[in-house]
């Protein structure tokens, strides 16, 4: 059985890629690991351990000692908090990215997951239907990151026969745990305030289409690609997955289905910029033929599961 270790796991993807990673592989085989001194409530059924991505020696030593084979590495800062502190941003994203794959260069490690975004994506991108292979030209420092990260990815993969595997994930939507920093956050804010009966005052404007996909798909997609045989992953840069796309009056529509007086207003800050840089949608078809992707939740299947789990 392969030890598997997730880094920054106490965050919104962590928290729930854990426990769908312990149902598979057993709660003693895989560790939770975050910058964090305590281990997360949600994550206490198994082993847990505190890191800093950017200490090498400490992750390096964990990792061999350890006999850990897979890494999940999630720990960066998200594309809202990334523009507040570009020079830690392309720190963090970058450094911690090249510890785990000089692991793996090194034969320490037999697999890693690493997420790309649609943040890869800019301004020069069709941004319709956006394609696997298309123009990226990032304007943002968490996608020049995520750009880079990928063409790194690509690279040791080609030279050392590194078997990294990367998704570009859209928005997320989840209630088990926050987002942390984004500019698809608001299409979880909004939930809150719908369930507390107040007005949701929405950073994006009305008509502003992103990609997004609810958390569960989004946990099925990376296991899915992990799972997948070596010789059916073709893209080692990160596969485009697309979900739903939907703007901040149609998600508000959605929930006014369910609660008839919830009330939106529009007050766009320095995020819409970031989020008119991205595509609208997403073309997935590659991770459909490669290894059989399928999202199942649509708009109205979020707005009622979120509606149903969210706790104010
Ligand atoms: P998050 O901000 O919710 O969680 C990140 C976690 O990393 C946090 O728990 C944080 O404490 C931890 N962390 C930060 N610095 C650390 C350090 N130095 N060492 C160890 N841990 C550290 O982020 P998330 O939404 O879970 O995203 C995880 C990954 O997925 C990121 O790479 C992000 O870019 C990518 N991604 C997320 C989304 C999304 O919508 N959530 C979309 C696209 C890509
Ligand atoms: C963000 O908004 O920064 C993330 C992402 C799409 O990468 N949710």
């Amino acid at each position: 059985m392969s030890r598997i270790i997730v880094i920054g796991a106490g965050g919104q993807i962590g928290t729930e890629l854990v426990t769908a990673l312990r149902k598979i592989h057993g709660n003693e085989n895989v560790v939770a690991s975050d910058l964090r001194e305590g281990c997360p409530p949600l994550l206490n059924d198994g082993p847990y351990v505190q890191l800093d991505i950017l200490n090498r020696e400490a992750v390096r030593n964990y990792i061999i000692e350890n006999k850990i084979a897979q890494v999940y590495l999630l720990a960066a800062l998200l594309s809202a908090t990334a523009e507040k502190n570009p020079d830690f941003a392309w720190r963090l994203n970058m450094e911690g990215l090249f510890t785990i794959l000089d692991l793996a260069k090194e034969k320490h490690l037999e697999k890693i997951f690493w997420p790309s975004s649609i943040a890869v994506f800019g301004p020069t991108t069709p941004l319709d239907n956006t394609p696997q292979h298309t123009i990226m030209e990032p304007t943002t420092v968490y996608g020049i990151s995520k750009q880079a990260g990928e063409r790194w990815c690509e690279y040791y993969y080609n030279k050392f026969n590194v078997d990294v595997r990367s998704i570009r994930y859209p928005g997320l939507i989840s209630y088990k745990s926050l987002p942390g920093g984004g500019t698809t956050d608001y299409a979880v804010d909004i939930f809150y305030k719908a369930k507390a009966g107040e007005v949701f005052t929405s950073f994006l404007s009305e008509d502003t289409a992103l990609p997004m996909m609810f958390m569960e798909d989004a946990i099925r997609a990376t296991i899915e690609l992990m799972n997948a045989p070596t010789e059916k992953i073709k893209e080692r840069s990160a596969y485009n997955l697309g979900g739903i796309s939907f703007t901040p009056e149609q998600i508000a529509e959605a929930i006014q289905k369910r609660i008839p007086e919830f009330k939106i207003n529009y007050l766009p800050d320095f995020r819409q910029a970031i989020a008119d840089s991205w595509p609208n949608s997403i073309d997935d078809t590659a991770a459909q033929r490669d290894w059989g992707w399928k999202h199942n939740f649509d708009l109205d299947a979020i707005v009622n599961v979120m509606l149903d789990n969210v706790k104010i």
